[in-house]
């Protein structure tokens, strides 16, 4: 459908107010979970930038985390295991005036979902991607995720397991992201901050998000993630992304919080839609000419 087509309402909306996104539903987390934190910064970023919810998507995958639509005033949809990507893809490129956030976690982004991560950020999609990484797979009681530290023992490696953590913000740095971002959930202020400029940004905007599972990250704590946090300097060009890189290294064994890196290039929607016009393409096109390509 061309944004021409999308009847869309134009009637100003009245202030919003964090609470006037709660869906009703009450969410399911542990209580403790560090998923409520995310969601409280998810709520305060909308409101801040008024966001109507009939304009606004939020689709997910499958893990604790991507129960978070539920407890969202917005149209959602709860997808499969790592699938959320591509179809919020598919969302953006039908509605582009629409306002599309995708919610998951580390294994669902990292592991399952790990091949359309790349394509997501080289594409350039316009949404907002916000992962809530707690080092484990909670909803299935706690497996190791491809971010669990090495020597953490869990359900299916007793012994610690047998390979070396990823590094999320490297790698959505190599792909494209135009947008990388990282805070705790326990900063709900700063996770409103970053998941506020995430929407304000367009291009595929990446929030890494440290949430811990109370219930069966017995390693990674909210200790643990308090003690290994440290602030992005004010000074950091965040338009550099040779200093973005070399910023992670130099933090070594810390993680850097806050907005890491930002930069513009035309989005996949804006791309396609340059193509269209190029083909002479519209609906009234005849596909009798395509169809006699095929003569004989
Ligand atoms: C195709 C498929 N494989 C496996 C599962 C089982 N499963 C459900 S949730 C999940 C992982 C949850 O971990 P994560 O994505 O890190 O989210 P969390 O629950 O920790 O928020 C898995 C493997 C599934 N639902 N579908
Ligand atoms: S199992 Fe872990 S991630 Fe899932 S709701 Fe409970 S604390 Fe949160």
């Amino acid at each position: 459908m061309n944004k021409e087509e999308v009847v869309s309402d134009t009637i100003p909306i009245k202030p919003m107010r964090p609470k006037d996104y709660e869906s009703g539903v009450h969410p399911v987390w542990c209580a403790g979970c560090g998923n409520y934190g995310v969601l409280s910064g998810v709520y305060r970023a909308l409101a801040e930038l008024n966001i109507d919810p009939t304009n606004l998507v939020n689709v997910s995958g499958i893990g604790c985390s991507s129960r978070l639509p539920y407890f969202l005033k917005a149209y959602k949809m709860h997808t499969l295991h790592g699938r959320a990507g591509p179809v919020a893809t598919g969302v953006q490129l039908a509605r582009p005036d629409l306002d599309v956030l995708v919610s998951g976690g580390d294994g669902d982004g990292f592991s399952i979902g790990g091949g359309h991560m790349p394509h997501l950020a080289r594409t350039n999609v316009n949404l907002t991607y916000v992962l809530m990484d707690n080092h484990i797979y909670g909803l299935t009681k706690g497996q190791s995720s491809p971010t669990s530290r090495r020597d953490m023992k869990a359900y299916t490696t007793p012994y610690g397991g047998i390979e070396e953590p990823m590094r999320p913000l490297l790698y959505m740095l190599t792909y494209g992201a135009t947008y990388v971002a990282q805070a705790y959930s326990g900063n709900a202020k700063m996770c409103a901050e970053l998941i506020k400029g995430g929407l304000e940004h367009k291009g595929f905007a990446y929030i890494h998000i440290l949430s811990p599972c109370i219930t069966f990250n017995k390693v990674d704590t909210a200790d643990y993630f308090k003690g290994i946090i440290k602030d992005i300097p004010e000074k950091h060009d965040i338009s550099d992304l040779h200093k973005a890189m070399h910023l992670i290294y130099k933090f070594k064994d810390k993680e850097p919080v806050g907005l890491l890196y930002k930069s513009h290039r035309p989005t996949l929607d804006v791309i396609m839609a340059d193509l269209v016009r190029q083909a002479g393409g519209s609906k009234h096109y005849d596909i009798r000419k395509i169809i006699d390509q095929a003569r004989p």
